[in-house]
């Protein structure tokens, strides 16, 4: 098979605020949910915080020389709410907004285009204490703060992405509490998501109004690619809730303006759905330019039981999740590329017209920089090449692929891990911030250059 890519392919990699810019204090920024969860005891591993991360806040144009030298053509970021809106809510900071500014004016002359999203699950810690997102008023404030950024940023910043994983915010955030808040509340969790939904959809609206007719507005969600166990009807019952609450909760407003009918049957012991008001589920629906994909692993779902608190209401005494054979990164997730080209076929069908992008793919491993400064990381070049081998088989098979991004340029904040996973195709020694490129490094950025995959 051909293994090139079309023409004018989006090449690029993905950062978030909190996991690389560090700079927490500085220039007017307020504390996120992140600053506080992190500062819990017990709640990130070895008390890591991203009060200075990678230090990207400082060290931006070094950062933009190493995606010059890598050929990227976009680079995924995020913006930091509460630096751009201390507190959360108006007025701006000019200095948070120059910091962007600068940013995106560097990718231009660097010939890269930005692809900013407005929130990576950093949610100003105001908002949170006035109730955060199972509030139906944190929507309103995200719309404000749309708007705000667009405005700012609209004439250098063409594709603006609303919300990444909003399942993560919700379920892992007020359900599980694996990440902050860190709430263990499925009610609350299933309001979180309705109103992340309406966060995206009057964020919709706020960039339209701000923003050129040529800009690009985007969601990106964490799909679930999933696999029945047996092809026994228990079994497909438990893919069918997992579905519904890990992908559906999202798609089918999002798409076409409705909530999933079997997900408030099966969620009838925890809420009635009145917290969804009339109009919200058409507001929620406004047309979007293209979905952004984020893919690491499938999962294995069978019938049974998964211990609470967790992170899929109505499913969790009904489920369990069988683990894959095979190879599995250092966050333990399974590889196995095939999902990637399950669901990029799944939405070919299910979401005909819809753009789709790739905005985060990539694996975790120990790597570690030699006597040389090397840093050798062949699983990870073997993880990328397996999954954009299955991405070109998409294409190959209809699939309206633009784009796809690695996770992620730089070793980060990896959320509850801290500093001990790695994702980067550049290593960074924490604490002192020097960057070396991996082998994957070079790897991608001959990918890059050829328009496809490297013979082998
Ligand atoms: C992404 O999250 C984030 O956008 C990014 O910030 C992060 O650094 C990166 O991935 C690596 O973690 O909960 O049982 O379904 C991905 C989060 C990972 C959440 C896989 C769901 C599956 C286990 N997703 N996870 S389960």
């Amino acid at each position: 098979m051909n293994a090139h890519f079309p023409a004018g392919f989006r090449w690029g990699s993905a950062t978030a605020a909190y996991q690389i810019e560090g700079a927490a204090a500085e220039d007017g920024r307020t504390p996120s949910i992140w600053d506080t969860f992190s500062r819990t005891p017990g709640k990130v591993r070895n008390g890591d915080t991203g009060d200075t991360a990678t230090d990207h806040y400082h060290r931006s144009r070094e950062d933009i020389a190493l995606m010059r030298e890598l050929g990227l053509t976009d680079y995924r970021f995020s913006l930091s709410w509460s630096r751009v809106l201390p507190g959360g809510r108006g007025p701006v900071s000019q200095k948070g907004l120059d910091f962007y500014r600068q940013l995106a004016d560097e990718l231009l002359d660097a010939g890269i285009r930005p692809v900013a999203t407005l929130y990576h699950w950093d949610l100003p810690q105001e908002l949170e204490d006035a109730g955060g997102w199972p509030e139906r008023a944190t929507a309103e404030r995200f719309a404000e703060y749309a708007g705000r950024a667009a405005e700012a940023l609209g004439d250098r910043v063409g594709t603006w992405t609303t919300l990444n994983e909003p399942w993560c915010a919700a379920f892992l955030g007020y359900g599980s509490g694996e990440h902050a808040p860190g709430r263990t509340d499925e009610r609350a969790a299933l309001r979180a998501a309705h109103h992340l939904n309406l966060a995206h959809g009057l964020g919709v609206r706020a960039l339209r109004a701000a923003l050129p007719a040529s800009a690009e507005v985007s969601l990106t969600l964490n799909l679930h690619a999933l696999r029945p166990h047996t092809d026994t009807p228990e079994d497909r019952d438990a893919v069918r809730r997992i579905d519904a609450v890990g992908n559906r909760i999202f798609l089918e407003p999002v798409f076409h303006g409705r909530l999933p009918e079997d997900l408030v049957a099966d969620t009838a012991a925890l809420t009635d759905w009145s917290f969804v008001h009339d109009g919200d589920l058409a507001a929620i629906a406004a047309p979007i330019d293209s979905l952004g994909v984020n893919y690491y692993s499938p999962a294995v779902v069978a019938a049974g039981s998964s211990a609470a608190p967790s992170p899929w209401p109505g499913a969790a005494g009904h489920v369990r999740f069988v683990p894959l054979p095979g190879p599995r990164t250092a966050m333990d997730w399974p590889v196995d590329a095939d999902g990637l080209h399950e669901l990029l076929v799944r939405l070919r069908d299910e979401l005909p017209g819809v753009p789709l992008l790739v905005t985060e793919n990539g694996a975790a491993y120990d790597d570690y920089a030699d006597p040389e400064g090397a840093v050798h990381d062949p699983e990870r070049v073997a993880y990328l090449a397996a999954h954009l081998a299955a991405a070109r088989r998409a294409l190959a098979d209809g699939v309206d692929l633009r784009g796809y991004f690695v996770w992620s340029l730089l070793d980060n904040f990896e959320w509850a891990h801290g500093y001990g996973r790695r994702f980067g195709i550049v290593h960074v020694d924490f604490p002192t911030g020097r960057r070396t490129p991996k082998d994957s490094f070079r790897w991608y950025r001959e990918v890059i250059a050829r328009n496809g995959l490297p013979p082998r």
